[in-house]
């Protein structure tokens, strides 16, 4: 059976409670001094079955002290039933409440005139007149206005029929969103353990469920799952629900805190907005000022910095700005809001969330960052997929940041990928690519792109005989912000692009080659030379390079050709300076397998074994056996060595 969500609204006393009461046959206020007082206090909640429809009633409280609860219940229902008593009229609260469904996006609901049995006609027409003028323009006009008396029950069943209408236009929720839970109480039920209830605005939950609570991360499970009162196996989005969950203490869990699966959604402490300050707000909205946000079930304390030149928005007019909260809450992308100035807490604005994960703007940014937030609030998916990724920089964005910005499922995170990966003609959103699971705009993707190249040609330029530049270089100057799939990506792309050849450490360009004068050839042979006659009793560099007749004064130079050497094979590195010819090792990997053979089936060796066999001096020995240990040889067995095949 579909159901449907409605909110009460309307000012302390006009019969909310008692309207809801006479519907469903429960008593929303729940609490005893509630009772007591005769007024609403919190949030109450009953059900209605219509037959072929099911309304679940979130009751708010009028009293204008208990407006932060009201803004705890009021997201996230599909209708509101505006309540004007017939012998007051609209009220202070009446309008509060009216402008908070109209700032949350409410598009649906209608007008109920109560207490109809304590005013005459005349009356009754005139506050019918003075509800339409107050919803004339917004989403209530022409919206039904039903008059009724829960003293006479004269016009509940008009209502019941209106309920049955708007249910049956009341669209689906919306598959595209990863389950969550936004909590607007949590007790505990003896013999059940703790229980948190909401309004699951997207999503499943079903026993069994491995979920967790945020901002904390507490890890829970759905222990059961309760729907108007009834177990179920498993909530869908719109409904009212409760969860039994295991794994947690009661004063864990308080309202505000948001519900959802494993990892998908992050809390966060600054986000930029679209800001609609109320024109009937006192003051404009300063840079600054200390504002209380209700976003979902939470009320969060923030201070606003404008995104605009004179720093303010004022009453009756839009602009952009960006919230820090004081302690994290979850928001997404699209998520709307309430904002009530801090003393005295009075309903001065509404929001958009546009960027849930926002940085600190600078100030000469700011036609780039109005760009980016117009871009988010008015893109189709794919484009403010886009904008995202644009703006995460080098560093490029995973589906799961995309998810926790703006709680699409895999299925769409993935579909709005691959079509912001199509080349737009339209100029103004970023185009993307995929760089190995990492989105990152082609703009930066080409300017890394061009700043590798450069780099690497510029080393050539200075280094002419190093055989490339080395690859750590080249992320710690370039990429450290970048994601390392960026990194790799665009060395792939170079490489199949033949500007760059990647070799093991190294990166350098295709045509370069080591060019070398017939001077430095010379010198070359002769550093080679004096090596491979020296063989076992290998030199210091010192000597090698003395031995080959190079001035003290080219020393630099000569070491960059023994780099060469080294790069090409000529000469091993055993341990630190100390260099021996290719031959004079393979010499002696030579000896060592015969002496293996002659040593079957243990083939091991020991050091003063290994001494006598090379010819050389304990100084070399040791070096030398771990350059073979390294080298897969030899392998250590205690103080020996077996020679592997
Ligand atoms: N005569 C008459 N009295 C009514 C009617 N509906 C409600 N009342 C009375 O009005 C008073 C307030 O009713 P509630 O239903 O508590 O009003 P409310 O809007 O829920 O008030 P808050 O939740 O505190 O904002 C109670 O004493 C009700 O008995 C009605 O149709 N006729
Ligand atoms: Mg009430």
């Amino acid at each position: 059976m579909p159901s449907i969500i409605i909110g009460t609204a309307g000012h302390i006393d006009h019969g909310k409670s008692s309207l809801v009461q006479a519907l469903t046959g429960k008593d929303p206020d729940r609490l005893p001094e509630e009772k007591r007082r005769g007024i609403t206090i919190d949030l109450g909640f009953a059900d209605l079955d219509l037959g072929d429809v099911r309304v679940g009633f979130v009751d708010v409280p009028g009293h204008e002290r208990f407006v932060k609860n009201m803004l705890a219940g009021v997201h996230g229902i599909d209708a509101i039933a505006l309540v004007i008593a017939a012998d007051e009229g609209v009220m202070p609260q009446t309008r509060e409440h009216f402008e908070i469904c109209r700032l949350l996006n409410v598009q649906r609901g209608l007008v109920i005139l109560t207490k109809t049995d304590l005013v005459e006609e005349e009356l009754l027409s005139l506050v019918r007149a003075e509800a339409e003028e107050l919803v004339a323009g917004s989403f209530l006009e022409g919206a039904p206005v039903v008059p009724l008396s829960v003293r006479s029950r004269i016009g509940l069943d008009e209502l019941r029929a209106e309920l049955r209408q708007i249910a049956k236009v009341i669209p689906e929720r919306s598959p595209d969103f990863v389950t969550r839970l936004p909590i607007d109480r949590a007790f505990t039920m003896k013999g059940f353990g703790v229980v948190v209830t909401g309004t699951l605005v997207a999503g499943e939950i079903a026993a069994g469920d491995e979920l967790e609570l945020l901002p904390s991360g507490r890890r829970v499970r759905a222990r059961g799952v309760q729907v108007h009162g009834a177990l179920v196996s498993r909530a869908r989005s719109g409904q009212r629900t409760a969860v039994n969950l295991a794994g947690v203490e009661v004063g864990e869990i308080e309202r505000g805190m948001t519900l959802a699966p494993i990892g998908r959604l992050l809390p966060t402490q600054i986000i930029d907005v679209e800001l609609n300050v109320l024109p009937t707000a006192p003051r404009a909205i300063r840079t600054r000022a200390r504002l209380r946000v209700h976003l979902g079930s939470a009320e969060v304390l923030a201070r606003i910095r404008v995104l605009n030149n004179r720093g303010e928005v004022s009453p009756g007019e839009s602009g952009f700005a960006q919230l820090r909260f004081e302690s994290p809450v979850v928001a997404l992308h699209d998520e709307r809001f309430i904002v009530r100035s801090y003393s005295p807490a009075e309903t001065i604005a509404g929001g958009l969330v546009l960027d849930p994960q926002a940085t600190k703007h600078r100030g000469r940014e700011m036609a780039r960052t109005h760009e980016r937030l117009r871009s988010l609030r008015d893109a189709e998916r794919p484009g403010k997929l886009a904008t995202f990724v644009a703006a995460a920089g080098d560093r490029g964005l995973r589906a799961s940041d995309i998810g926790a910005r703006t709680g699409w499922t895999d299925e769409i995170i993935l579909q709005a990928a691959k079509q912001a990966q199509q080349p737009t003609n339209t100029g103004a959103t970023p185009t993307i690519m995929d760089a190995d699971g990492v989105l990152v705009s082609t703009e930066n993707f080409e300017r890394l792109s061009r700043i590798t190249t450069d780099e690497v040609n510029r080393y050539h330029e200075r280094e002419p005989l190093a055989r490339g530049l080395a690859r750590e270089t080249l992320r710690e100057r370039h990429f450290t912000h970048a994601a390392p799939e960026v990194f790799r990506a665009v060395i792939a792309r170079l490489e199949k692009d033949g500007n760059l050849v990647a070799e093991k450490d190294i990166v350098r360009a295709r045509q370069h080659g080591q060019e070398l004068s017939a001077a430095d050839e010379q010198l070359r042979d002769k550093i080679a030379q004096a090596y491979k006659q020296s063989a076992l009793a290998a030199p210091t560099l010192d000597q090698a390079l003395v031995e080959a007749g190079i001035q003290a004064s080219r020393r630099t130079h000569a070491r960059k050709i023994l780099q060469l050497l080294l790069d090409d094979g000529t000469l091993v590195r055993v341990q630190g300076e100390m260099f021996f010819h290719a031959h004079s090792i393979e010499h002696l990997k030579g000896l060592l397998r015969e002496f293996a053979t002659a040593h079957e089936p243990d083939r091991l060796i020991d050091v003063p074994g290994f001494k006598d066999l090379a010819g050389v001096s304990r100084k070399y020995a040791i070096p030398l056996l771990e350059y073979f240990d390294r080298e897969r040889v030899t392998v250590r067995a205690g103080d020996k060595r077996i020679i592997l095949k």
